[in-house]
């Protein structure tokens, strides 16, 4: 395992502290989901056609095409449901309920968390969830579905749903220079309560607040004592709040911050690792369980 200059990278070292630490918090990011197949926002793979991913997840992109960004998040709902959490998502499940006082923060929106079966005391969905929808007109409407994994959600947005029938060609919908459906809103889903407006998915779009008791919780659990441990894993840490806990997490002296990520280097926009931290560059799916292992031994992948 490799790390930057001024990163530890001793398992033994971290496996110590690992062993000390009760009040362990971890911070995840897109890259947790690669191995399962799911591509991250930044880098490589952040093109969806030729979209940047970021800019799709806008209130004002589904404003001015609610049809495109449809199109991109019943893709992504598509994907989800076929992608199967990876050993790093049962690895920190098991971290769960082997330390009570371990809390995951995810701004993976994918429910694979959920599907590896973490405690959901333990976990906190920053970002929300693909499977979730909510009313655009919200927070003036209130309704919401929480669950709804329907694929494709509506006829209109079949194309998200297609088999891949010859794996040596893109899907069509993946193709940038195969036209995409032109989706108009009377072709979407509107909410059944207000009735004017259209569902959209149930996640937290750039500009929007997270929700506010969730965050309050948070607080009072960084607040209430030091925390021994930070896990910073597969985020490139630009997006805040989410990027701001590492720090808010930190007391000098006693909390070990541990980043696992596929490019140390990727991992540092506004969360730089310190000397004396700990760094495991790497794939987190193979990392995790290693590095968790005198906690959590052998994990093995419950049948879904
Ligand atoms: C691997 C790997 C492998 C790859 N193994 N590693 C303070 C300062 C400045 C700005 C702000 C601030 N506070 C708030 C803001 C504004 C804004 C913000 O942060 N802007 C930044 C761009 C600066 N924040 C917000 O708007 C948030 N809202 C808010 O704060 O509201 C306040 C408010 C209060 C009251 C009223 C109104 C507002 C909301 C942020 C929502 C972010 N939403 C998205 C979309 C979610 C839905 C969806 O999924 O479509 O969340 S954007 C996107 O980025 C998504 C992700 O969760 C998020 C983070 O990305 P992540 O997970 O880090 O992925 P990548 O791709 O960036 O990185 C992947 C990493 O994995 C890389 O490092 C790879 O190397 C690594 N990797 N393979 C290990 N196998």
């Amino acid at each position: 395992m490799a790390a930057s200059k001024a990163a530890y990278s001793s398992v033994s070292l971290f496996h110590e502290k690992l062993l000390r630490s009760n009040r362990i918090l971890a911070i995840c990011g897109a890259g947790l989901s690669a191995a399962s197949g799911l591509p991250t926002f930044r880098g490589a793979g952040g093109l969806w056609r030729n979209h940047n991913a970021v800019e799709l997840a806008t209130p004002e992109a589904f404003e001015a095409d609610p049809g495109l960004v449809w199109l991109f998040y019943a893709y992504r709902r598509h994907m989800a449901l076929e992608a199967n959490p990876n050993p790093a998502h049962y690895a920190l499940a098991e971290l769960a309920r082997k330390k009570p006082g371990f809390r995951c923060l995810t701004q993976n929106v994918d429910n694979l968390h959920v599907r590896a079966q973490h405690p959901s005391e333990q976990l906190s969905l920053l970002h929300g969830s693909l499977f979730a929808l909510k009313c655009s007109n919200a927070p003036g409407c209130k309704w919401t579905d929480p669950y709804n994994t329907a694929d494709p959600l509506c006829p209109a947005l079949a194309p998200a749903a297609e088999k891949n029938t010859d794996p040596t060609k893109p899907l069509p919908l993946l193709d940038p220079s195969k036209p995409l459906a032109d989706i108009k809103p009377d072709e979407l889903p509107h909410c059944p309560e207000c009735e004017t407006g259209l569902v959209r998915p149930g996640v937290v779009w750039f500009g929007e607040p997270l929700d506010e008791g969730m965050l309050d919780e948070i607080d009072e659990w960084i607040e209430k004592e030091p925390v021994d441990m930070v896990l910073v894993i597969g985020t490139s840490s630009f997006v805040y709040p989410a990027a701001g806990y590492a720090e808010r997490a930190r007391t000098e002296g006693r909390t070990a911050v541990v980043t696992v990520n596929l490019e140390l280097g990727s991992a540092q926009g506004r969360n730089k690792i310190e000397e004396g931290d700990f760094g495991f560059e790497g794939d987190a799916a193979v990392l995790l369980p290693e590095l968790l292992k005198p906690v959590i031994g052998e994990v093995e992948a419950p049948l879904e």
